[in-house]
């Protein structure tokens, strides 16, 4: 799958292999690479434009990593922003007994035996009791052909009096609970292309059976009208996700870079090949993995990531445990923690730091402290003891904020810095309190 696609792709990222650094120039040919790569595969024009919108700023804004060359860099953005484009894995939500899920979308894209999957899969992964309802009248040969799959997993098929779908569906229901089925899936008709007739069947039986999900199949070889058929269909009847079927062929990435950027719902399955238990929960960080084929840079830059940040740590350490604590290292502090997620809960593991007052931080008040700092001098910055009332008034005046507010960060300063002084001697009895796991 997306064979197309990740070779495209690559290309884009040969734009930056060797690159000594990223330039503004070269990564807009990258960018450009990516976009056409993308518009080949078919993704939607607009998914198009707001993911190379997206990935160009972060690249241009990204400061250069040490050790991790511009190619790596650009690829563990493009990375990052396909992954947003997905969203979390998705389930499914069948607490009504029995469930009902409802199975549309155009003919040929899988809907049986997706149906049939989903009911293996419910079985398996999750210990339900299913019902498969063959609902799709106007072909004979469908209902037998349910009736085949759910024989071979040992999964009971209803299909009443193969006639009326609206009865059908109505008498599935009770089947069910007379067979203590705790969740039915409803396979239905489908068209060719959306068509009004076969719009309203299906709504109508959505109707008679209440579904709790409504899952439309969608075929990832099929071209990006399949896109707009997905959009109508949600219009129509709610979807609550999909399922992509047939990613064991040659798709070209199109169906599932557009769909969720587009119907604003999930895919939530993929169905790899025909087998019935080629099936699963759809993975967004796999299938990025598969379009990128770059899974070992991604995850090496993410080690460097990490790494950087508590190498950054150490330092710091180090200067704290000197008693060398700088407005700079005040300010890097603050950024840190921020990162890490609130100050309350780093706070509490730190003895002694209870009684440090109001650290709330919020962004808005990093930015207030930032501009303070930045109004100091560097020597003042190293030095805060020198800071006097005319300084003050200086820094006050330069980052445009009340002196109250200079006065409050000083003591601010002073209480981490006299905390810091309680550390070092807890430090010479035991553990250093900063230490990084
Ligand atoms: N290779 C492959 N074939 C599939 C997959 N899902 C369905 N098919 C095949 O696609 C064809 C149409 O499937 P079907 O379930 O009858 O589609 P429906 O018309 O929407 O009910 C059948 O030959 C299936 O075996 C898949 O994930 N991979
Ligand atoms: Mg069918």
């Amino acid at each position: 799958m997306f064979e197309s696609l990740q070779s495209k792709l690559s290309e884009a990222f040969k734009i930056l292999r060797g690159k000594g650094k990223i330039t503004e120039k070269n990564i807009q040919d990258a960018v450009k690479q990516v976009k056409m790569s993308l518009l080949e595969a078919d993704v939607n024009y607009k998914v198009v434009k707001e993911l190379t919108d997206r990935i160009s700023q972060r690249a241009i804004g990204e400061k250069v990593i040490q050790n991790i060359s511009p190619d790596q860099q650009f690829i563990k953005i493009v990375n990052d922003e396909l992954l947003k484009l997905f969203g979390e894995t998705a389930s499914l939500d069948l607490h009504s007994r029995p469930a009902v899920i409802l199975i549309v979308g155009l003919q040929g894209s899988g809907k049986t035996t997706s149906a049939a999957k989903l009911a293996l899969w419910l079985k398996k992964k999750n210990g339900r009791n299913p019902l498969l309802v063959a609902d799709d009248v106007h072909r004979p040969a469908a209902i037998d052909q349910l009736e085949a799959l759910g024989k071979s997993v040992d999964i009971p098929v209803f299909y009443g009096d193969r006639k009326d779908p609206y009865k059908i569906a109505r008498e599935s229901l009770d089947f069910a609970v007379k067979k203590g089925c705790d969740v039915v899936i409803v396979d239905t008709a489908g068209r060719l292309q959306i068509d009004e007739e076969m719009m309203k069947e299906a709504e109508e039986i959505a109707k008679v059976v209440k579904p709790d999900e409504v899952l439309m199949v969608l075929d990832s070889m099929a071209g990006q009208d399949v896109v707009n058929a997905a959009v109508e269909f949600d219009k129509r009847l709610s979807v609550t996700g999909f399922i992509i079927t047939k990613l064991d062929g040659d798709a070209r990435g199109g169906i599932a870079l557009s769909t969720k950027y587009v119907t604003g719902k999930p895919i939530k399955f993929s169905s790899t090949g025909e087998k019935l238990d080629q099936f699963d929960l759809f993975y967004p960080d796999r299938i990025v993995s598969r379009i990128l084929g770059m899974g070992d840079i991604v995850s090496l830059v993410e080690k460097v990531q990490q790494g950087l940040d508590k190498k950054k740590m150490e330092e710091m350490e180090k200067r704290l445990k000197k008693a060398q604590f700088t407005f700079d290292d005040f300010l890097d502090q603050i950024h840190q923690i921020k990162k890490m997620g609130s100050l309350s809960s780093i706070l509490e593991m730190i003895p002694g730091a209870q009684n440090v007052k109001d650290l709330k931080i919020d962004d808005e008040q990093v930015k207030h402290v930032e501009a303070i700092i930045n109004s100091m001098t560097k020597k003042e910055r190293s030095n805060p003891e020198i800071i006097n009332f005319s300084r003050k008034e200086r820094i006050a005046k330069g980052s445009g904020r009340p002196l109250s507010e200079v006065n409050k960060l000083m003591k601010n300063y002073e209480d981490m810095k006299k905390m810091l002084k309680k550390f070092n001697k807890i430090d010479k009895l035991g553990k250093f309190p900063f230490q990084m796991k």
